[in-house]
Formats: structure tokens, C-alpha cells, sequence
């Protein structure tokens, strides 16, 4: 494997690192290392905080059985008013963006099986699913138009908010960009015992960024001349429009009672960094991989690409008639602003966050059997960038890590510009970022952010199955133009 070298390698990312943060016209300074860009839209956007939060349809099973419960999920396209008075084409599971919310039950199988009515293959992810390695959605097992699949989903693991969306070699940002994401909600027995807000107040929110035409279509930039160019998008595709479970800007009248609010961060390559306006507190209570040891209050929370974080709002805390914005300290203009809260009543709250959510057992370095390291650059492909891993584009052929089942590894990753980097299969902890400890007790994740020329060490146990997965960027863009990485789990 290559590895970083030395202070003089890590010198030199840190030069690309503020050549990033200097970026101009899109692009690094020193490297030319394309930035996500803006998509404008053309269309009239809507004033925020006009439109009801809508929340996504949760699905029925078809039949269940003594052993599992099975779903049927058709992807179809659909026309849907998401800006008032214009009707915008979407692919959807089921016809709908966000899918159907999926509400299944740790250790319980559940079986999905994926019709494709759509004129373009499809692969399925369960994003954060421990799964074998034929439902996994490997990034070439399509789905043809007019096929199907069965996706066996056994979910031995933990309570937690997973969600599930296209995964199709070279095409996953414009197929997730036209629709195909959705929640997968993962209970157990132990969260269930906790008092918790639930029902009404257990609220999934899928954000993402889009941009409209006037006639209402939300395009997405072509690909002027083959895989590798869709230049100047290459850095990721912005959209102007933030949309929360499939709404712009919407609003959501609440009790003066806690919420809980599963954030998820759908978007294609938009980071965002959540609070409350005027003010406030969010207990993150879960992450990616389900709940934490102990509530952790923050007054904002970071999520890139893929990235969940459950958090617990008060609502207590504000007086009837009060709005409270949730805000997007990240973005600039209408793109700062997410959705709105209305405090509508009092009402009784029988909710608590208690001081201890879960256990999380803290993976040891010492244990672990093999470190490795992987660098996320861009690269010349053949005369246009690329986004690489070890200087590598994706290739279908080559596997790059053959970690043994049971055993624990350290990943060290390492950035030019940002990459959320997303692990399949395996939960791991952060171990270190920048070199530094993070702060409290460790936490299950299946995504994490690298910031700028930065290295973050992961610690992971690869158990369950053997096979064949996917390790890659979660800015599409990125996944799209080659920064995946096969590893199999032997
Ligand atoms: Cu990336």
C-alpha cells in the first residue's frame, strides 16, 4: 500500500489545505482542485417557512412471515409539487421523494425488494446497514429497467437511523439528485425501554440541496464528454433550494414539549453546520451507528454528506407563538436557512434525555491487527482530473484491503480538499483527527468528514460477513468520477 511519509507529505497537504480555503472561481489555488459549485436556479423560489413540513409515508410491509418481513419498493418516475404551483419530474421509490420511511426492528429480518420502473439501472444501498455482501448494493449489481431484486437485510445491529439510496456506478449523484434516497429507521428492544420522545415528536428529516428551472425540473449537469468530465460540477453539485423531506424551507408547527429530530444530510457535496435561531440547545443523543453513551448538548452540529446526527430539542425552552429557525451556519443568504419551528401550545411532555443512553464499547488500537492508509486526492486520468484513492480511480477489478473477518484495523485517511468518507459494512470510531483525540466517549459511525488536508484515524472490527465492499467519497460527485475503493473482508 502507499502510505503518507513524513512531515514533508503532511507539509505539503496542509499547503493544498489553505490553497482550498482561498479557493477561487471554484477551484484550489495552488492545485486547481475543483470546489463544489452553485447550480442557479431559474425558477420562482418560494418565500421560506411557507410550506408545511411534510413527512415521508411510512412503509407497509407486503407479508411477514415466522423468519422476516418483506417490502415491495417501486422505483418509478413521478411528477410532484415541491415549489408551490410547479410540478417537478423525480425518480422515487414508490414515486415519492423522500421513499417511503422504512421502520424495522434490530435483528429482524426485513426483505426489500426493489422493482425498477425507471429507464435507467439502479442499485440499492442501505446506507449504515450491516449487511451480506450480495444486498449490499455493491456499485455494479444493477438492477435493469423492468427488473428487480430481493435485498435481505438480517439488520444484526443496533438501534439507529439509517437510510437507503441509489448506489449505481458513475450515475449516483444524478439518480439520488432526481430522488431515489429515503429513511430506514432500525429499533431495538434497548432504546425502547428509554424515555425518549416518540410518535409524533420522533421526527426524520432528510435535508438536501436542489435547484429548479422556471418549468420546474430540477436538471442536473450533464456530462459533456464522458466519465471524469462533468466539469465544472466535478467539485460537487450545489443547489440554491434546501429542501427538507422533499420541502423548501418548510415549517413545522410543535408542542412546548422535547422533540426528537433525526438529521440527516442527503445532500450530493452540501455540508451543513445546524442551530437554532434565536438561540438554543440540540442534545445530540445518536449518531450514524444509533445512540450515544450520554447526551451531549451542543449548539450546533455538524453533518457532511451522508452524515445522521439524532438530537433532542426543547421546545420547553421557547414561549407560545415563538419561531425557531433552524439555520445553516455554513450557508450563505436563503441557502443559511433549513426550516422553521412555531411553538403552537403547551402541552404535557412525559419525555426525559436520560444521563445514560447506551453502552458503547470503546475499540482499543492496541487490538488492532493491521493499520492502513488511504489518501483521497484528485489526479490526472488520462488528460482530465479524476478523485483518486493512493493515487487510484475506482476500478471493479482491483481490491485494495483484504481485512480478516473478526479482526480490528486502524484506517488512516488523509485529504486534499474535503471528502466525507463513507465505510460499508463495518461501524467504526474516530480515533484521531488532525493527530488530536475528539473530546468524550466514543461513538458508532459510518461516515466521517475530512476536513482540508487533514488525516482522521478510524478504528473498526470488520465482523458478520465476508465479501466484497465498497469504501468511498460521499460527495457523489467525488464517488461518481472514481473515489471508491474496493476492500473484501476475508
Ligand atoms: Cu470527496
Amino acid at each position: 500500500m502507499t502510505g503518507v511519509t513524513g512531515m514533508t507529505r503532511r507539509q505539503a497537504l496542509r499547503l493544498l489545505g489553505m490553497g482550498a480555503a482561498l479557493g477561487v472561481s471554484g477551484c484550489s489555488l495552488l492545485t486547481r482542485t475543483p470546489l463544489p459549485q452553485l447550480l442557479t436556479s431559474t425558477a420562482p423560489l418560494p418565500a421560506p417557512y411557507a410550506v408545511p413540513l411534510p413527512l415521508p409515508a411510512v412503509a407497509k410491509p407486503s407479508r411477514t412471515d415466522a423468519g422476516a418481513d418483506y417490502y415491495e419498493l417501486a422505483q418509478r418516475p413521478a411528477e410532484v409539487e415541491i415549489l408551490p404551483g410547479l410540478r417537478t419530474p423525480i425518480w422515487g421509490y414508490d414515486g415519492q421523494f423522500p421513499g417511503p420511511t422504512i421502520r424495522a426492528r434490530s435483528g429482524r429480518r426485513t426483505v426489500v425488494r426493489v422493482a425498477n420502473s425507471l429507464p435507467a439501472p439502479t442499485v440499492t444501498h442501505l446506507h449504515g446497514g450491516h449487511t451480506p455482501p450480495e444486498s449490499d448494493g455493491f456499485p455494479t449489481d444493477l438492477v435493469q429497467p423492468g427488473a428487480r431484486r430481493d435485498y435481505v437485510f438480517p439488520l444484526e445491529q443496533r438501534a439507529a437511523t439509517l437510510w437507503y439510496h441509489d448506489h449505481r456506478m458513475d450515475y449516483t449523484g444524478p439518480q439520488v439528485w432526481r430522488g431515489l434516497a429515503g429513511f430506514f429507521l432500525v429499533d431495538d428492544d434497548d432504546q425502547d425501554k428509554l424515555p425518549l420522545p416518540s410518535g409524533e415528536r420522533d421526527v426524520p428529516l432528510l435535508i438536501c440541496d436542489r435547484s429548479f428551472q422556471a418549468d420546474g425540473t430540477m436538471p442536473y449537469p450533464a456530462r459533456p464528454d464522458g466519465p471524469g468530465s462533468r466539469e465544472p460540477f466535478m467539485g460537487g453539485v450545489l443547489g440554491d433550494v434546501i429542501l427538507v423531506n422533499g420541502a423548501p424551507w418548510p415549517r413545522l408547527g410543535v408542542d412546548r414539549a422535547r422533540y426528537r429530530l433525526r438529521l440527516l444530510n442527503a445532500s450530493n457535496a452540501r455540508t451543513y453546520e445546524l442551530a437554532l435561531s434565536p438561540g438554543g440547545t440540540l442534545t445530540r443523543i445518536g449518531s450514524d451507528g444509533g445512540l450515544l453513551a450520554a447526551p451531549r448538548p451542543a449548539r450546533q452540529v455538524r453533518l457532511a454528506p451522508g452524515e445522521r446526527a439524532d438530537v433532542i430539542v426543547d421546545f420547553a425552552a421557547y414561549r407560545v407563538g415563538d419561531h425557531v429557525e433552524l439555520r445553516n451556519l455554513l450557508g450563505e443568504g436563503p441557502q443559511a436557512q433549513v426550516m422553521r419551528f412555531t411553538v403552537e401550545r403547551d402541552a404535557r411532555d412525559d419525555s426525559a434525555i436520560p444521563a445514560t443512553l447506551s453502552t458503547v464499547e470503546r475499540l482499543d488500537p492496541a487490538a488492532a491487527t493491521a493499520t492502513r492508509d488511504f489518501e483521497f486526492s484528485s489526479g490526472d486520468l488520462g488528460g482530465h482530473t479524476g478523485w483518486l484513492i493512493n493515487g487510484k480511480p475506482f476500478d471493479v477489478r482491483r481490491v485494495d484491503a483484504r481485512p480478516k473477518l473478526g479482526q480490528v484495523e486502524v484506517w488512516r485517511l488523509t485529504s486534499d480538499v474535503a471528502h466525507p468518507v463513507h465505510l460499508h459494512l463495518a461501524p467504526f470510531q474516530v480515533l484521531s483527527v488532525g493527530g488530536e483525540r475528539p473530546e468524550g466517549p466514543p461513538e458508532w459511525k459510518d461516515t466521517v468528514e475530512l476536513r482540508e488536508a487533514q488525516t482522521v484515524e478510524i478504528i473498526t472490527r470488520f465482523t458478520g460477513y465476508r465479501g466484497r465492499y465498497v469504501m468511498h467519497c460521499h460527495n457523489l460527485e467525488h464517488e461518481d468520477m472514481a473515489m471508491m475503493s474496493t476492500f473484501e473482508v476475508v
